[in-house]
């Protein structure tokens, strides 16, 4: 298939409720979506890239402008054989990795719907349904972390996970845990520790939580893998690991026991089915995170998580959650039990609002050969 066109817009959405995390506070995503297009159809992708560079270096004026003057010409034109061979032909940009997923998952839509599959199927997935969980926000108290809490757990979701930061962490999730002392619980500090820190993150052991997420810098394994052997809990690494190679690295220096996939910081499904498949091998759990998508964003997470080895409860929850109105119909819905049935249908499974983008849409972009 030839890669013949792509679509860039950027959408403004504003979410139900702000999210904070330890790098700061997210009221509306600015979101980027890619339409590709060739044989005469075409397959959608969403950049994950945040609003500002604090996550990881790539932000989404920069991503845009990386997509339209790089990753654009690199595919444009060019024949692939399958969308695993999307990353080869990028591979001469360093980092930038959501920017590379947004084109390279669109490719993936875009092949499922040429064969007339499920991106589920295509990816290799087997599970009928995914484990959910919910990433809680940091609130100004306690007693409204406690009602956020309550809603989730009520909603059915498996697993409810709680940013820290400096002076939000030990004594939160105590009062947290005396209040739920029996769901399963974790947090994520995005790195917001140093070594400095160890004698407060082994306290947290006491609180029997499934794992901490990413308690050192963005880019160390070795600090991790001076910390992991101190504590009980698990430590799960997000924003270190980039590639499967970084997954190797990081589990044979024993910097954590749990990864957490994202699309996009990994730069697409090749990279995460890489890494899914090396973990699966030696039994190591892993488990798809979330950057706040919007639905094209979100359903490319679902597919993804019907793989084999994506046990533990992943980011990925109800639209609602996130948006008044989302960009896909029907939006992603959690079951009582807190999964979501894998979709039905080819490609994505579902359909995109493209009227509701239009509505949303404050640039756009084509790019051709
Ligand atoms: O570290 O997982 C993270 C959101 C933005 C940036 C980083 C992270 C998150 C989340 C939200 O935790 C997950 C979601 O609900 O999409
Ligand atoms: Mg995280």
């Amino acid at each position: 298939m030839k890669i013949e066109r792509i679509e860039l817009r950027e959408i403004r959405l504003p979410l139900v409720t702000p999210f904070e995390t330890s790098f700061g506070r997210t009221f509306e995503r600015h979101i980027i979506l890619v339409k590709v297009f060739g044989d005469g159809l075409h397959g959608w992708g969403e950049c994950t890239v945040g609003e500002n560079p604090f996550y990881n270096h790539e932000s989404t004026q920069v991503a845009w402008t990386v997509i339209r003057d790089f990753v654009g010409p690199m595919v444009l034109g060019r024949e692939v054989e399958s969308p695993e061979q999307v990353p080869q032909l990028t591979r001469q940009i360093r980092g930038n990795k959501m920017a590379r997923a947004a084109v390279e998952c669109a490719v993936w839509d875009l092949e499922a719907r040429r064969r007339g599959v499920p991106l589920w199927q295509l990816l290799g997935g087997t599970q009928q349904e995914i484990n959910c969980g919910v990433s809680l926000g940091l609130e100004a108290s306690d007693a409204a972390m406690l009602m956020k809490i309550e809603t989730e757990v009520a909603a059915g979701y498996q697993r409810i996970k709680i940013k820290i930061k400096p002076g939000r962490d030990y004594e939160m999730i105590r009062a947290l845990r005396k209040e739920y002392p029996d769901i399963v619980m974790s947090v994520d500090a995005n790195s917001a520790y140093t070594l400095d820190d160890v004698e407060l993150l082994k306290k947290l052991d006491e609180f029997s939580l499934l794992m901490i997420e990413q308690p050192l810098s963005y880019d160390d394994i070795i600090d991790h893998a001076a910390l992991q052997p101190q504590l009980n809990t698990a430590i799960c690494l997000d924003e270190s690991i980039l590639s499967v190679d970084d997954a190797r690295k990081a589990l044979q220096l024993g910097a954590c026991r749990i990864i957490n996939v994202k699309l996009g910081r990994v730069g697409g499904h090749t990279e995460a089915r890489k890494i899914q498949a090396y973990c699966h091998e030696r039994q190591v759990p892993v488990w798809c995170g979330g950057m706040l998508e919007a639905g094209i964003g979100r359903a490319h997470n679902i597919a993804m998580s019907t793989l084999p080895g994506f046990v533990l409860p992943g980011d990925v929850s109800a639209s609602k959650r996130y948006w008044a109105e989302d960009i896909i119909v029907p939006p992603v819905e959690v079951t009582p039990r807190g999964t979501i049935p894998r979709p039905t249908g080819v490609g994505l499974g579902y359909e995109v609002n493209e009227k509701r983008i239009d509505a949303l849409t404050v640039r756009t972009e084509v790019i051709e050969p």
